[in-house]
């Protein structure tokens, strides 16, 4: 019997009152803890702005995982919207939470994509609902199905998070390379020979983290393709994530690497595995981008992966070893997919960039990876994708010669709009990030002292269940 795992259920509402938990289970369950649990998972997502900026209702609604350590427990909590003519901007922010005992939270990163339906599909049925009392029959009824998915399941937890992930492509395409080039390990990058069979690395993105990354480079001479293909169950099964690398200056063998992808959509399919897929257009080098034949290249190749793409979720990117700001941008957004908390931290970057009036921020850990990003327009990220690598270079520069005031890095000389570019180091609890904000010179750093405690505080919620 594994239905025990399931701790608590509530459904909070920010209503006259303040946070509220309107429905919960058990019914004895602590009236100090259900008005934590209740305030904890409204206030973290709602921010001051988060009516003002126009979205719809169904535009905002968030999934996280977030700890309750004075409880023991650990919270999947759905943050959404029901419409109310009364409230303040027409709706009442409202969380629906399980929770479970805090050594046991692997169970939910491992079964996300399950919870998040079934839980998805009672908060749409508490928005379409006229009437308040139908909640608990809601409720009630969520509760039976999440014990049932419990109870179907084998092994519900383990102790550790193991995450899988994948690189795949023809051979030559740059797949050893490009890992090798995110770690900056560019000595490797020129001995680096063909893959045999399958090598395996680690990544660590944060020391504290519980979870286990496994990275696969898969060899891509046909031999071993054959291999992984013919025996899919034990390469292909169970990925987290897949980056698919395609070298967009071998034209000649374009058709043969979109096979080689339909190949593994179709291998995945059969598996049952939906994970969400980057495909790097590689060797897409700073000094032939943009030329005729190879825009014409990317044009088409794009047009044929995403036919074949189906309903994968997937993310083209154009990479090269020579542009580093290229590999970690692709590298990051895949890692940031593993994150369930990664909807979690883009909101409150937002909420960060609207109250200090940056047109951007960056969130680095300190290997360089972009946890989460925000940007209001579009022109800001490529003053990042020019400044972020540099600036870390920067900081530790400095750093050791200890001529930094307050872990500040501040641009100055833009003359051109009045903008600085401002990189921070910021202690998170444990965890050191990197702060690399686009913003409006006059009292940037005041603005920044005002409202980083906050933030931090708030990181320091989200960052422990970030993967
Ligand atoms: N111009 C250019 N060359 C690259 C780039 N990335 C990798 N290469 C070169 O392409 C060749 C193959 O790179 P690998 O990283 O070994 O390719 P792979 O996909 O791992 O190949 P297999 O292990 O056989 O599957 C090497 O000579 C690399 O130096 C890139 O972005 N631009
Ligand atoms: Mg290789």
């Amino acid at each position: 019997m594994t239905k025990n795992i399931i701790k608590s259920l509530i459904l909070s509402i920010f209503d006259d009152e303040g946070p509220t938990p309107k429905i919960f289970w058990p019914e004895n369950l602590d009236e100090g803890a259900r008005l934590l649990i209740a305030t904890k998972t409204i206030s973290l997502l709602m921010g001051d702005v988060i009516y003002q900026n126009g979205d719809t209702i169904d535009d905002i609604n968030y999934f996280g995982v977030l700890p309750f350590p004075d409880l023991g427990l650990k919270a999947l909590t759905y943050f959404f919207l029901i419409a109310d003519e009364n409230a303040r901007g027409n709706a009442m922010a409202s969380t629906i939470t399980v929770l479970i005992d805090e050594e046991k939270s692997t169970f939910f990163y491992e079964n996300m994509k399950y919870l998040r339906v079934i839980i998805d599909k009672s908060a749409t049925e508490i928005q379409n609902c006229e009437k308040v009392e139908e909640y608990q029959t809601i409720m009630n009824a969520l509760r039976e199905e999440l014990f049932a998915f419990c109870n179907d399941l084998k092994d519900p937890f383990s102790s550790q998070r193991k995450i899988k992930v994948v690189l795949v492509g023809l051979d030559r395409a740059g797949k050893t390379s490009f890992l090798f080039g995110v770690k900056k390990k560019y000595s490797e990058i020129i001995k680096t020979l063909p893959t045999k069979g399958v090598e395996r690395s680690e990544e660590t993105i944060f020391e504290e983290q519980n979870s286990h990354i496994s990275i696969w480079d898969l060899g891509g001479q046909k031999r071993y393709r054959e291999k992984y293909l013919e025996q899919s169950k034990l390469y292909l099964y169970n990925i987290d994530l897949l980056f698919y690398l395609i070298d967009i200056q071998d034209f000649r063998r374009m058709m043969d690497s979109v096979e080689l992808f339909s190949n593994i959509i179709e291998s995945l399919k059969e598996l049952d595995e939906y994970p969400p897929i980057v495909i790097c257009l590689n060797k897409y080098d700073p000094d032939i981008k943009g030329t005729e034949e190879i825009n014409k290249n990317v044009e088409i190749i794009t047009s044929q992966i995403e036919r074949k793409a189906e309903k994968f979720f997937i993310k083209i990117f154009k990479t090269s070893i020579f542009d580093y700001w290229s590999l970690i941008s692709a590298y990051s957004y895949g890692l940031s997919q593993l994150s369930p908390n990664r909807d979690f931290f883009k909101n409150r970057l937002k909420i960060f960039a609207d109250n200090t009036d940056a047109d951007a921020l960056l969130l680095l850990n300190e290997n360089g990876i972009i946890l989460s990003s925000y940007s209001k327009k579009e022109i800001p990220s490529k003053v990042f994708e020019i400044s972020a690598p540099h600036f870390q270079t920067l900081y530790k520069t400095f750093k050791e010669f200890q001529l930094l005031k307050n872990d500040y890095i501040i641009s100055s000389g833009l003359k051109t709009d009045s903008k600085n570019i401002i990189f921070k180091k910021i202690q998170v609890n444990k965890y050191t990030l990197y702060l690399l904000l686009f913003m409006e010179e006059y009292h940037s750093i005041e603005k920044i002292e005002k409202f980083l405690p906050n933030f931090s505080n708030i990181l320091t919620e989200l960052i422990s269940s970030y993967i």
